[in-house]
């Protein structure tokens, strides 16, 4: 299969995050990139094409437009405010009891479109961003012209932004993007797989009210994992949605046995939807040795998955999201594909 990648991901880079009382840079690296287009080429897996570049509207079909704007000029706008100062974070946020209203300050808007301070923006941010929705645009146009696979090697990440919220590392939500551009050329459903081990609220929450979308996601187990708030197995779709949301958290520890299991059963719910389009929201923070998570897979684990996948036997874009064990984060995700296409 083809893989999309553009080098515009390295713009994204030098802000740092807090973790136990220090700031130390952000687990969501380019190097994470980096890795992975390393391991393609060492085993030759597929040609790698640029993305070609998409208008607006495919991005405000999934986000809102005040959204997409602060986006664009968060950095200028911090500049003006604060002179420099490395990376703009928000600080405050409009909880419980405040006023829903993005004031004029950046600070008041990094809040307003932010739900964590994982979201860090760097005068390079908004092109690597934006430059990775044309990275899934493009795999959804490969498959719109026939291809039966491909993988948009996005980075930032995007599984965690809502319509106008970011958040946990993303900021436009690649999946949902691609997801949505195969409903508006024609895909009369079209699944989404999260197999990242955060719960993929963003995409949740942008297809929670949609049957033409069906939402199904592997993930720890919300109620001690980011994000906290959303993910639990209760949460099934509302109205015309209802039922076409499949939440499946798991315990720390868990490993291929469970996993495998939790995987079989969002795959019957995918082939019972029965979908024109899969998308794949790729996240191998699954790994045993990932320094932000709790479950248990093995390298050869991976394969199993995608050859797991294969057996949809579904168009199917696969969107990198996360996975930070950054020295074996090649090898797993490459083994993803080379399972679906051992398969397929
Ligand atoms: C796309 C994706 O995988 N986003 C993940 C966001 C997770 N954010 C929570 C990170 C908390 C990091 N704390 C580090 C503790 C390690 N000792
Ligand atoms: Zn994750």
């Amino acid at each position: 299969m083809k893989i999309i990648y553009s080098e515009d991901h390295k713009l994204h880079h030098g802000a740092k995050e807090l973790n136990r009382g220090e700031m130390v840079p952000l687990f969501e690296t380019p190097s994470r990139a980096e890795m992975i287009v390393k391991r393609l080429k060492d085993t030759g897996f597929g040609e790698i094409v640029a993305p070609r570049r998409f208008g607006d509207a495919a991005i405000h079909a999934v986000h809102a437009k005040d959204y997409v704007q602060f986006l664009e000029s968060a950095w200028s706008e911090w500049v003006e405010e604060e002179g420099d100062g490395q990376f703009a974070i928000a600080w405050v946020f409009p909880c419980r009891g405040l006023r829903q209203t993005a004031p004029e300050s950046i600070h008041g808007k990094l809040g307003y479109y932010a739900f964590d301070v994982a979201i860090p923006i760097v005068e390079g941010t908004w092109q690597a961003v934006r430059t990775a929705a044309d990275v899934a645009l493009t795999g959804y146009d490969l498959l719109n012209g026939g291809e039966q696979a491909a993988f948009s090697l996005c980075r930032p990440p995007g599984h965690h932004a809502m319509r106008d919220l970011g958040g946990g590392y993303c900021y436009l939500n690649n999946a949902a993007i691609a997801a949505q551009a195969l409903r508006d050329a024609g895909a009369r459903g079209v699944a989404v797989l999260d197999l990242d081990y955060h719960h993929g609220n963003g995409t949740q929450g942008i297809f929670y009210t949609r049957c033409d979308v069906l939402f199904v996601s592997l993930h720890g187990d919300p109620r001690s994992e980011f994000p906290y708030y959303l993910g639990y197995f209760d949460e099934t779709g509302e109205g015309a949605g209802q039922g076409f949301n499949l939440n499946l958290p798991m315990p720390a520890g868990t490993a291929w046995e469970h996993y495998s299991a939790a995987l079989n059963t969002a795959l019957v719910r995918i082939r019972e939807f029965g979908p024109d389009a899969l998308v794949v929201s790729l996240g191998v923070d699954t790994f045993k040795d990932d320094p932000i998570s709790l479950f248990r897979l093995e390298n050869d684990d991976y394969l199993r998955m995608g050859e797991a996948i294969a057996g949809l036997n579904t168009p199917t874009l696969f969107v990198m999201e996360g996975g930070y064990a950054v020295e074996e984060i090649g090898v797993n995700a490459v083994n993803v594909l080379t399972g679906f296409e051992q398969k397929a």
